[in-house]
C-alpha cells in the first residue's frame, strides 16, 4: 500500500438515544454522545471511525470531550508527516501519553480509508480469517429479577450464543443463582465494572465460582492485575480483563502475573487495531482466548467491532449484537443483523463494509469541526 496523504479530519458529535437505558456497577446510560470521525485523504476518499469514550470519565479517564480536544490539537498535527499507513498510526502517535480511544478512533478511520482505497473488505486487510463471527449479548442491570429474566428469555430466543449480566455489589450472587437456576446449560458469564476489592469479596468471587460460568468479567480495579492474580489462583472460573488491559503492555503484564484466562479486547480501550493484534496475537502465545468487547457503538464502531472479530484468536462471542438492540435506528445501512444462530456474517463490500446514512447524521450533528492535517500547531510539540 502507497502511503496515504490526508487532508483533514471532520469532527462530529452525535447524539442519539439509547432504545433502553444500560446500567452498570459504574452509571447509567440514557443518550449516547457519540464522535465520529471522518479522515479524508487527498484524493477526496474518505474512511471512518468511531470514538467509543462515554459521557463521563467513569468506565475510563477519557470522555468524548477530552478526546475531541485530543483529536483537534494533537493527534492531527502528528497525521501530516509524510503521508501514513494505517498500521503505523499508533507508532506515529507515541508521542502522545493514554488517550487510546481518541487514538483508536482516528486510526479505525484510517484503515477503513485505506482498505477502501485497496478495494477490500477491512475485515480481509487486517488478516481476519473468520467470516461469520459469534454473537453474545451484554445485559445491563435491571430494576428486577423478573425483568433480568425477561429479557435474557427475549435474548436467547434471538439466537445470541452468550448471555453476559452487568453485576454490582447488592447485586450479584442472587441474581446469577437466579438465572442458573432457571437455566442449567447457558452460556452465561458476568461483568463487574470494577466495583469489588479482594480483600471485601473474595468470599463472594468463590460463592460464583459455583455457578460454572464462562468468566467473571473485570471483578476488581483497573489498575490491580496483582490482586487479580491473587483472586485467579483461588478460582477455578476464568477471570477476564476489560478495563486493565489498555495497551499491549498491559496484556503482557497480566499474562505473565496469570492475572486473567481471558481477555476482552476492544478497539477504543487498547488504542485501535495494531494494538489489538498485538494483544490478541501475546493472548494466542499463551493460549489465552480473546473476545471483542463492545461500548453501546452506532453501527459505525459495530461494524469495525466486526472486523475485529474476524481475526484469529477471537474465539469466544463477542459483545457484538444487532444495531436493533440499541437503536431504533442506526446510522448505517443495511443495519447490522444477527442470525438466529447468534452470528453475525462479516460483510463484503471495500472498507467497513456498510454505507452511511447521511441524511441520519446531518439530522443527528449537535457539533462539528474541520480540522485541516497539519496546519495546527501545539504549544508543546513533540520531537
Ligand atoms: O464493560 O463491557 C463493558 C458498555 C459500556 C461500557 C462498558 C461495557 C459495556 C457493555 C456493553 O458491556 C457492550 C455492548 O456494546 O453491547
Ligand atoms: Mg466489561
Amino acid at each position: 500500500m502507497s502511503r496515504l496523504q490526508l487532508d483533514r479530519l471532520e469532527l462530529r458529535e452525535l447524539n442519539l438515544p439509547l432504545k433502553y437505558p444500560f446500567e452498570t456497577s459504574f452509571g447509567r446510560t440514557t443518550n449516547r454522545r457519540v464522535l465520529i470521525v471522518q479522515v479524508i485523504d487527498n484524493s477526496g476518499a474518505t474512511g471512518y471511525g468511531e470514538c467509543v469514550a462515554m459521557e463521563g470519565p467513569f468506565y475510563s479517564a477519557e470522555t468524548i470531550d477530552t478526546a475531541w480536544i485530543i483529536i483537534a490539537k494533537h493527534i492531527a498535527p502528528l497525521l501530516a508527516t509524510q503521508g501514513i499507513r494505517a498500521d503505523n498510526v499508533f507508532q506515529t502517535l507515541s508521542a502522545i501519553r493514554g488517550n487510546q480511544m481518541a487514538k483508536g478512533a482516528v486510526e479505525a478511520a484510517i484503515w477503513d480509508l485505506e482498505s477502501k482505497r485497496l478495494s477490500l473488505p477491512l475485515w480481509k486487510h487486517l488478516g481476519g480469517t473468520r467470516t461469520e463471527i459469534a454473537c453474545g449479548v451484554s445485559i445491563g442491570i435491571q430494576s428486577s429479577t423478573d425483568e433480568l429474566l425477561e429479557v435474557i428469555a427475549r435474548e436467547l430466543d434471538s439466537g445470541y450464543q452468550r448471555i453476559k449480566i452487568k453485576i454490582k455489589p447488592g447485586q450479584d450472587l442472587k441474581l446469577v443463582q437466579v438465572v442458573r437456576s432457571r437455566y442449567k446449560d447457558i452460556v452465561l458469564s458476568v461483568d463487574a465494572n470494577a466495583a469489588y476489592s479482594l480483600d471485601r469479596d473474595a468470599a463472594l468471587m468463590k460463592e460464583l465460582d459455583n455457578y460454572n460460568l464462562l468468566m467473571i468479567e473485570q471483578p476488581l480495579a483497573p489498575g490491580d492485575l496483582v490482586d487479580h492474580a491473587k483472586l485467579q489462583r483461588q478460582l477455578s472460573t476464568p477471570l477476564c480483563l476489560d478495563e486493565s488491559i489498555a495497551s499491549a503492555a498491559d496484556a503482557r503484564h497480566a499474562l505473565e502475573l496469570r492475572a486473567c484466562r481471558i481477555i476482552n479486547i476492544k478497539l477504543g480501550r487498547v488504542g485501535g487495531f495494531s494494538q489489538a493484534r498485538e494483544i490478541q496475537a501475546l493472548a494466542l502465545q499463551h493460549e489465552i482466548p480473546v473476545w471483542c468487547g463492545g461500548m453501546l457503538e452506532t453501527g459505525i464502531g459495530r461494524a469495525h467491532n466486526i472486523a475485529m472479530s474476524s481475526l484469529p484468536g477471537f474465539t469466544l462471542p463477542g459483545d457484538v449484537s444487532a444495531s436493533q438492540r440499541y437503536w431504533s435506528e442506526d446510522i448505517i445501512e443495511p443495519e447490522v443483523e444477527v442470525s438466529s444462530r447468534g452470528t453475525i456474517e462479516v460483510p463484503t463490500a471495500p472498507g467497513f463494509g456498510f454505507r452511511v446514512r447521511n441524511d441520519r447524521v446531518e439530522k443527528l450533528t449537535v457539533r462539528s469541526e474541520t480540522v485541516p492535517v497539519g496546519s495546527l500547531t501545539t504549544s508543546t510539540s513533540a520531537v
